[in-house]
């Protein structure tokens, strides 16, 4: 489904960034940390091209497998678009906030190497929507998550609407959105908002042991998987099984499903080069 692998050959060089830190830890996980702690993180438009720059460079880079998406200090993860920003915006200005958001948020979710939300505090407005577009979350028991749009006069711009009703369903979606209200980690849970939570104290290891886990899969089927799972929403049932065939055949072809099956019945562990 994706017409190159990595070239574990290449060195890429990380690009310089102002409000984000990158680090790619000796698991090949790219912490990437969005760092306004005095602003609680929130996404104003350098945040957003530097996230969709960052996110490019990691999906390109054959030393990254992982990516992990978190927040400066212990309060937020993000709490939203910056309101100082959006606050001077006309409409002219608010589409193109709105086109660079989604163009962010898009390369964040099609990515072929899974991203997950590491969400310790706030998590609001475009800040939950950066969230719902990683692949999986894990939220400290502290973290609060919501859609306060409303409470600013706004909806949600960043695909919340769309995204929290395809993960959590159109009934929580529509609660979240119209009481605008913030919800503790242990329901967003519940509703299936978030994928695991876990003691302030534990959220990086978890979140690391998760990441390893994915990892040690085969990342050309992790990356496969991931793209099904991904326009197989945009279709109906039976385009999306088609999809899923298409895909399942296409993987007979890489050398990842050869090794995967051969290691199964020779009783070891299998060695996959993502091709
Ligand atoms: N933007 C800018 N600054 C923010 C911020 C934000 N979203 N959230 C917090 N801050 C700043 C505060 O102004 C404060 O700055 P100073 O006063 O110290 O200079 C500092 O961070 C610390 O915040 P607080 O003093 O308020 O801290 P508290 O612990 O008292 O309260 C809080 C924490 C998270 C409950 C509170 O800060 C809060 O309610 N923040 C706003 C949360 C919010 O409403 N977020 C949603 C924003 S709306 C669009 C696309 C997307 C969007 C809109 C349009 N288009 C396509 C056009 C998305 C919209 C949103 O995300």
């Amino acid at each position: 489904m994706y017409d190159e692998g990595p070239d574990y050959g290449e060195e890429l060089e990380a690009p310089e960034f102002e409000h984000l830190l990158l680090e790619v830890d000796d698991d090949g996980i790219a912490w990437i940390t969005v760092n306004r702690p005095k602003q609680l993180n929130a996404l104003n438009l350098e945040v957003v091209e530097e996230l969709r720059d960052c996110v490019s460079f990691c999906a390109e880079d054959p030393e990254v497998q992982a990516l992990v998406i978190r927040g400066g200090g212990d309060k937020a993860f993000v709490a939203g678009a910056d309101i100082q920003e959006l606050a001077a915006l006309g409409p002219l200005e608010a589409r193109e906030v709105s086109l660079n958001g989604q163009d962010m948020l898009a390369n964040v979710e099609s990515c072929p190497k899974p991203v997950i939300a590491c969400i310790q505090g706030y998590a609001l407005g475009g800040g939950l929507e950066l969230a719902l577009a990683c692949h999986l979350r894990v939220a400290s028991t502290e973290a609060r998550l919501g859609l306060p749009e409303t409470s600013l006069g706004l909806i949600p711009g960043y695909g919340g609407t769309a995204r929290l009703t395809r993960i959590a369903g159109v009934g929580v979606a529509r609660e979240w959105i119209l009481t605008g209200d913030a919800y503790p980690a242990e329901e967003a849970h519940r509703v299936g908002v978030v994928n695991r939570v876990v003691p302030p104290e534990r959220l990086e290891d978890e979140v690391r042991e998760l990441a390893r886990t994915i990892m040690k899969r085969g990342p050309y089927a992790v990356g496969t998987a991931l793209e099904v799972l991904r326009r197989g929403l945009e279709v109906g049932q039976s385009e999306a099984e088609n999809l899923e065939a298409d895909a399942f055949g296409m993987i007979f072809a890489t050398d990842d499903a050869r090794e995967g099956t051969s290691a199964f019945l020779e009783k070891r562990k299998p060695n996959f080069r993502g091709s």
